[in-house]
């Protein structure tokens, strides 16, 4: 693992912020950072040299779709998702577990292997801890992540267990699985939003001693409170020295409260997706570009953020490519969308940096709400 290197900068004095530099094959990632989704090796309609320029560092892609199309072996033969993306910096990639429970059908899941059916054709795969690790090796991320199970959050606490129990020896088989060193297995914890599930799935994973760890099995539909409040007591589980990530998450105010309970690495498809439907994230709020109030505003969206969506177009023209269904709509929002979430990140770390978190938080929300 000498490949990786996390080296904690900073902890902010009042909250359990923490600004950090990840070093990875491919590069360096500042922390706190945020992971555009490329889901299937492309982060829809954008250019690594637009993601770069707007100040990402890492994107993420997806075991499950890209397993199923094109294939782990074609990407392998086209020399690897770092090739075959044209993306030259750090890649994570998630393991499949979460995306088989939520789009595929499943069809039987026991300790051994899930099987389900493809969402694309409905043809029968199976994936089990050693396949997971196997197909990630492939496709030759920097960072990849355990099987696990995520189960909704809200599911009897037997069945609660067994999910976090199975994610604990399914962990180990992928620890034993790896043969690649240069890529960062991090395990996850899972356990919903209670504390002794939470206890058990950390005292599970710790002793295996991966190079980093994932918080899964939030933002599955609790409310936001419970989010928060699982941070409060499950990041202090976990081991300072290492990065650990939460999956899938989230809003903007999302982010800032979960950096300020000691998370540093992000994904989430929110930026892009609302992007994708008009949707943008502005200093001042979230902007509907579709809404009839912009059809004479002159404006720009947001001249507060660097990318050309932001800046160099009236509301209203971006509002006239959402109407008319012109791609370049989608692809200006998606790109400012990112870039207001790099940028926040940016100013987060510079807050945590000079221990002035909680006061960036009020002024943002403030401007948000
Ligand atoms: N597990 C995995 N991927 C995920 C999640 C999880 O729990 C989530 C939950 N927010 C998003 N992506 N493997």
């Amino acid at each position: 693992m000498s490949h990786f290197h996390f080296e904690l900068l900073h902890t902010d004095t009042k909250t359990s912020a923490r600004a950090g530099r990840w070093h990875t094959p491919h590069g360096i990632v500042d922390t706190p950072a945020f992971m555009p989704v490329g889901t299937l090796a492309s982060v829809k309609g954008l250019l690594p040299d637009q993601l770069k320029q707007v100040g990402t560092q890492q994107v993420l892609a997806n075991t499950y779709h890209l397993a199923l199309r094109p294939g782990a072996e074609i990407v392998a033969e086209m020399g690897g998702l770092h090739k075959f993306m044209n993306w030259d910096g750090p890649i994570l990639t998630d393991s499949g577990g979460f995306q088989v429970f939520s789009l595929a059908q499943l069809t039987k899941m026991d300790d051994q292997q899930v099987a389900f059916r493809s969402h694309i054709d409905g043809s029968l795969f199976e994936l089990s801890p050693e396949k997971a690790v196997k197909i990630q090796e492939q496709l030759g991320a920097d960072c990849i992540m355990c099987l696990d199970e995520c189960p909704p959050h809200d599911v009897p606490m037997e069945k609660m267990q067994d999910a976090v129990d199975r994610t604990t020896k399914w962990a180990a088989r992928c620890r034993d699985a790896q043969k690649r060193d240069d890529q960062a297995l991090f395990g996850i914890v899972q356990g919903g939003t209670d504390q002794k599930m939470r206890e058990r799935s950390a005292e599970g994973l710790l002793p295996l001693e991966f190079p980093g760890y994932a918080v899964g099995g939030l933002s599955v539909g609790e409310n936001p409170e419970d989010m928060y409040t699982t941070l409060d007591f499950t990041t202090p589980m976990l081991p300072v020295e290492k990065p650990r990530y939460l999956m899938g998450v989230g809003r903007p105010s999302d982010l800032i409260e979960a950096i300020m309970r000691g998370v540093d690495l992000f994904d989430c498809v929110m930026p892009t997706r609302n992007g994708r439907n008009g949707m943008a994230f502005t200093s001042q709020g979230r902007v509907n570009l579709r809404n009839q109030k912009h059809v004479r505003d002159p404006s720009p969206l947001d001249p507060e953020i660097d990318s050309p969506g932001s800046r160099d177009y009236s509301r209203a023209y971006l509002r006239h490519l959402f109407m008319s269904r012109e791609m370049l709509g989608p692809i200006l929002i998606s790109l400012h969308n990112i870039a207001f979430y790099q940028k926040l990140l940016r100013d987060l770390r510079q807050a945590i940096l000079n221990d002035q978190v909680e006061e960036f938080r009020a002024v943002h929300l403030a401007r948000w709400n």
